[in-house]
């Protein structure tokens, strides 16, 4: 299913930046990010109903310590999805978007994950549907969830490249339906982003709407500690983390990781970072401050067209 949307959130714009005695202008595409939430919502309420969610009212918006900053918070539920949250950064050099949704425990489906970074000339890009079970032991996942819409990501392999090598942890926590690039700002790379962004949207969504419930108890806490996993190691290693301690102060970034952004990880169970990831423990017994273990790799995609890894 196409979308189409009559919304344009892409727009060109002048920036000034003054360091020191010289005043630079650059001419920019700039994207709004917030408009891109409010576009997946619209779609959303076509199809469920949404309610909001508790966290709306501890989160709704924030200003930076450099108090120019502007974060804005959306947070929302429905019968299967647990959270589906956003959160919007803008000041005058950057936006951040960082959009996800999570099922119940009773629901097996992946997790939406949008996350965009740009910078006056630089894009970071993650925009995927991450699967709840390691795809490596459970091939009946792939197949049930991936194989059939390989062609959402053929259709942007072009205009999107792989981004190059990354984060090794990071690769199991992707499907072969995912996209990850990097790209300097223009307008047809931000409007190819906004219908990217919807396309991978509305395939979440309809996953969502046919997801059946699972009504075996054992295989409902499999679920549920699949999604604690997959919390507690973004609430620990997100590469955003950096950013966001020096954007708000090191108290209020943890606070936003762990009750809004990776909410549940306090929630869905009791095993630590280092349960699930013991190579990340040090002598001493805590976790390391290390981003990696293994290191960058994956050079290029792991993946073939039809969705195998390839490694
Ligand atoms: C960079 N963000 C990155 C990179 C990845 C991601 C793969 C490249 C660096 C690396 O290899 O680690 C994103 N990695 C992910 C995602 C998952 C993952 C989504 O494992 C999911 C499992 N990015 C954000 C937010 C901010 C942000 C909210 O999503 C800031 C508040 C910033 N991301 C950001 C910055 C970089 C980056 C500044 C470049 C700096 C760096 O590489 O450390």
């Amino acid at each position: 299913s196409r979308v189409l949307i009559s919304a344009n959130p892409v727009k060109t714009r002048d920036i000034k930046l003054r360091r020191t005695s010289k005043r630079f202008l650059f001419r920019v595409s700039s994207v709004s990010y917030k408009e891109f939430a409010e576009s997946a919502l619209e779609e959303t309420r076509k199809k469920l109903l949404l309610e909001p969610s508790p966290l709306q009212e501890k989160y709704s918006s924030m200003t930076g310590l450099d108090g120019k900053t502007q974060i804005q918070m959306l947070a929302f539920k429905s019968s299967k999805i647990r959270l589906l949250r956003s959160m919007a950064i803008e000041n005058e050099t950057m936006q951040v978007f960082d959009f996800a949704g999570f099922m119940e425990p009773e629901f097996d489906t992946p997790i939406f994950c949008a996350n965009f970074f740009t910078s006056a000339n630089i894009n970071i890009v993650v925009l995927d549907l991450n699967p709840l079970h390691q795809l490596t032991d459970q091939t009946d996942y792939q197949d049930k969830y991936y194989n059939n819409i390989m062609s959402i990501y053929q259709n942007y392999a072009e205009i999107f490249p792989w981004g190059g090598k990354l984060t090794g942890e990071s690769i199991k926590f992707f499907s072969p339906l995912v996209m990850w690039t990097r790209f300097s700002s223009s307008q047809e790379k931000h409007k190819a982003l906004f219908s990217a962004f919807l396309e991978y949207y509305q395939a979440w969504l309809e996953m969502t709407i046919q997801a059946k419930e699972e009504m075996e108890p054992s295989q409902v806490r499999t679920n549920r500690e699949a999604q604690h996993k997959y919390l507690t190691w973004r609430a620990q290693k997100d590469p955003g983390h950096g950013l966001l301690k020096k954007l708000v102060g090191e108290a209020n970034a943890k606070e936003l990781l762990r009750d809004f952004l990776f909410n549940g990880v306090n929630e869905l169970g009791t095993k630590t970072f280092t349960d699930y990831f013991p190579e990340y423990k040090t002598e001493d017994g805590t976790v390391s401050d290390k981003r990696s273990i293994v290191g960058k790799s994956f050079e290029t995609r792991p993946w073939d067209s039809t969705g195998q890894f390839i490694g």
